[in-house]
């Protein structure tokens, strides 16, 4: 159509163009995006696709050795310092793991999304762009059997042992996602950098930083190299590392090692103006085909190269894993100055030329070293400059707390040992792999099952004991989960959701069941919840069976680091309308991040919530949105009684809703908002009346049961 010419000639897909989603018009709207990530669609491997199998037949020692030569052979289109690039696939796999946090266990090196936005583009993450790049031909030869997720960690971690550390372990097991992640809140701000006020009640109070963050500014991985908000002070800097690295479970002494080594190898770079480089990766033009930061005036690369902006290596020798770091640090006084680039760093008051880092590209010329403002810290903080002390007298104590350090950093995410795989996972047990012992799968399950029955435990006592047991399990770093039985141990058995006093008696009488069977008590756990649904089910009127695989183990208290079991608590449980207080975040909302770490669908999400609610499972026998006179069956009562106009819906005290008889006025029932967005939500609603059609009732009771199964064998890696 000749005629049509300058017309937009998208007319479906316009939408891309736009910029403005559906949802966008909508902002208060509750948005089950997040549920439906990662989908068959997006995945280009197909359904059939087992990338752990693929490991099985990948020859590591020949990828090891690629990775090595790689790492050693600089390219001509961005030349490695010192002719290598140890310094750089270090940062690349820091960077990919320093994202990680332990508040809801999202961010981490587990899952490639440093290829995405907005990773891909964050300030901070300057030039990883060009570390996988350098990688590329690695990954090509070896195509399925090493994801980018893997081959990032481990490029890393290689660099380190080309440089000289005795490495601890490596893991493989890195599945790579192949789009943006929409879960993970990064924060608020909507410029790059803006200033930490943003994120913290009182910036002068590192531990007033909004949860989950646990990075200073948007965009950065930590805390600002030139000091908070840009003003040097390494006093507060130390104040912020020490909380930034806390919120991924490191302690003093892990950062500390993990700093120190971190820029034993490696350099700064800011040689020339932020000007002189180009947009991010996301931003950039078309030519520059997924890099960003490109060189735009003068050389821009080699000794000419511009990242961070601050400028210079940390040691004489920056390609060698030794004590240089210390002795540059603590065999000099330091004065504030400005990198070429204009950057706030500190600079050597005096400085021997032996002493001085070599040039990039000619040795034979020497250079000035820098600290940042975070190095400065480990020497002016009391804490942090024992531990540096305690180090620069035990070189190998220092080398060893680095290499443990940085194998906890980069596989901390990849949840329990089971996963894990290759010829380098270290034998030892660590305790922040949450260690569960293998449980007996030979005990007599039915006899377990008739005992549970008979021991005068109601329905919603197994079911909410199950539930509670299993719903801590997240799908973000793998943690949680009914395997272990941590729900019997310190901080779980106290947690308000938990409901301590009901817990403690159901335990009581199932502990006696579990060991005179020889069945681990997170089994008979998981099996009272087998027989409280099947009980529902028969209430229901249908005869199908529960699904239950034995084998989980208990846990003891020494395998378990009860402080990093804190930031899993449920403060919220929008399936057992429970809330410990009110939050900003409406319950909603919560349900949704909930239900997004146990891995369900919004479909799965629909049918537990009216399922838990025909079995009375709520908190404190709280009776909201337990709509039906025949508490105890597995019915379609909540989805009947929530799409019948026979109703209307009254806000009540609370923050609650009364459903009344639309004619006689008369209250039949309460509930919640939890219960209540499943009639207002048009997407939820979609999935409730599928729920409520007169047909559905058996497709309900197979479905639930389905998604109990998948919340109850969420952490099972050993079944696979
Ligand atoms: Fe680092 C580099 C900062 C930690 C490792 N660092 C770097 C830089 C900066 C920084 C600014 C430069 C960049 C450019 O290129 O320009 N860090 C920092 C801070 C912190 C840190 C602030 C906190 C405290 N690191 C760290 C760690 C590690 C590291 C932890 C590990 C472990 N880094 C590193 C390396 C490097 C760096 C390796 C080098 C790179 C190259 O060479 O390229």
């Amino acid at each position: 159509n000749e005629s049509g010419r300058g017309k937009c000639p998208v007319m479906h897909g316009s939408m891309t163009a736009v910029g403005t989603s559906v949802m966008d018009w909508w902002p208060n709207a509750l948005n089950l995006d997040i549920l439906h990530q990662h989908d068959t669609k997006t995945n280009p491997m197909g359904p059939d696709f087992d990338y752990r199998a693929e490991l099985k037949s990948l020859d590591v020692e020949a990828l090891k050795e690629d990775v090595r030569q790689c790492l050693r052979t600089s390219v001509e289109w961005w030349p490695g310092d010192w002719g290598s690039y140890l310094g750089m696939m270090a940062r690349v796999a820091w960077h990919a793991a320093g994202s990680y946090r332990l508040a809801d266990g999202r961010g981490g090196a587990a899952t490639g999304n440093q290829r995405f936005a907005p990773l891909n583009s964050w300030p901070d993450n300057v030039n990883t762009d060009k570390g996988r790049r350098i990688l590329w031909p690695v990954k090509k030869k070896y195509g399925n059997k090493i994801s980018w997720a893997d081959l990032m960690v481990l490029s890393g971690t290689i660099a380190y042992e080309l440089a000289g550390l005795p490495v601890y372990g490596f893991a493989f097991g890195r599945e790579d996602i192949w789009h943006p992640e929409k879960d993970t809140y990064w924060g608020a701000e909507k410029e790059w950098l803006a200033p930490s006020d943003t994120r913290y009640d009182d910036v002068s109070k590192p531990d007033t930083m909004e949860n989950p963050l646990a990075a200073v500014q948007m965009g950065l991985i930590y805390v600002n190299p030139e000091g908070v908000n840009g003003n040097s002070d390494p006093l507060a800097t130390a104040a912020q590392m020490r909380e930034t690295f806390a919120r991924m479970a490191m302690n003093d002494e892990e950062t500390v090692a993990l700093t120190a080594g971190g820029h034993t190898i490696g350099k700064c770079h800011g040689a020339s103006s932020a000007d002189d480089i180009g947009a991010e990766p996301e931003a950039a033009g078309i030519e520059d085909q997924g890099l960003g930061w490109m060189p735009k005036k003068g050389r821009g690369i080699g000794r000419d190269l511009m990242a961070s902006g601050l400028e210079g290596a940390w040691t004489s020798d920056p390609t060698k894993w030794d004590m240089g770091y210390f002795d540059m640090l603590f065999g000099h006084e330091w004065q504030l100055t400005k990198s070429p680039a204009g950057a706030t760093q500190w600079t050597p008051v005096s400085i021997d030329d032996a002493n001085m880092p070599p040039d990039v590209e000619d040795p034979s010329i020497k250079t000035m070293p820098l600290m940042t403002d975070a190095d400065m810290a480990l020497k002016m903080d009391p804490a942090y400059r024992a531990i540096c002390e305690n180090f620069i007298a035990d070189p190998e104590y220092f080398s060893a707390t680095f290499a443990k350090a940085w194998f906890k950093l980069t596989h901390r995410d990849m949840g329990p040992k089971a996963r894990w795989i290759g010829p380098d996972v270290p034998s030892e047990d660590l305790i922040w792999q949450d260690p569960v012992p293998a449980g007996s799968t030979s005990y007599d399950v039915e006899a377990v099952k008739a005992k549970i029955a008979a021991s005068g435990l109601s329905q919603a006592d197994m079911v909410s004991t199950a539930w509670d047991s299993a719903r801590t399990y997240r799908g973000s770093d793998m943690r949680g989960g009914a395997n272990g039985a941590r729900i019997r141990l310190s901080p779980q058995k106290d947690w308000a959701a938990n409901e301590p006093d009901k817990l403690a008696r159901v335990l009581s009488v199932l502990e006696p069941i579990a060991a005179e069977a020889g069945a681990s008590v997170a089994d008979v756990i998981v099996l009272a919840g087998v027989v409280g649904v099947e009980q529902a089910v028969k209430a229901a009127g249908f005869d199908i069976a529960v699904p239950f695989a034995p084998g989980r183990g208990d846990a003891t208290s020494e395998q378990t680091d009860a402080e990093s079991f804190e930031p899993l608590e449920p403060l919220a449980d929008g399936f057992r309308n429970f809330a410990k207080a009110e939050y900003v975040v409406s319950p909603e909302e919560i349900m949704l991040d909930r239900a997004q770490l146990l891995g369900l669908t919004a479909a799965e999400m629909t049918v537990l919530v009216g399922g838990l609610r025909a079995m009375g499972a709520n908190h404190g026998g709280s009776k909201l949105g337990v709509f039906t006179a025949n508490v105890g069956a597995l019915s379609t009562d909540f989805f009947d009684v929530l799409t019948d106009m026979a109703y209307q819906w009254v806000p009540a005290a609370g923050g609650t809703y009364e459903i009344r008889d639309r004619k006689s006025g008369d209250m039949k029932f309460t509930a919640s908002r939890v219960d209540l967005v499943f009639g207002s939500n048009s997407v939820l609603r979609a999935y409730a009346e599928v729920y409520a059609q007169d047909d559905n009732k058996e497709k309900f009771v197979r479905d639930f049961i389905a998604a109990w199964t998948k919340v109850m064998n969420a952490d099972r890696f050993d079944l696979a």
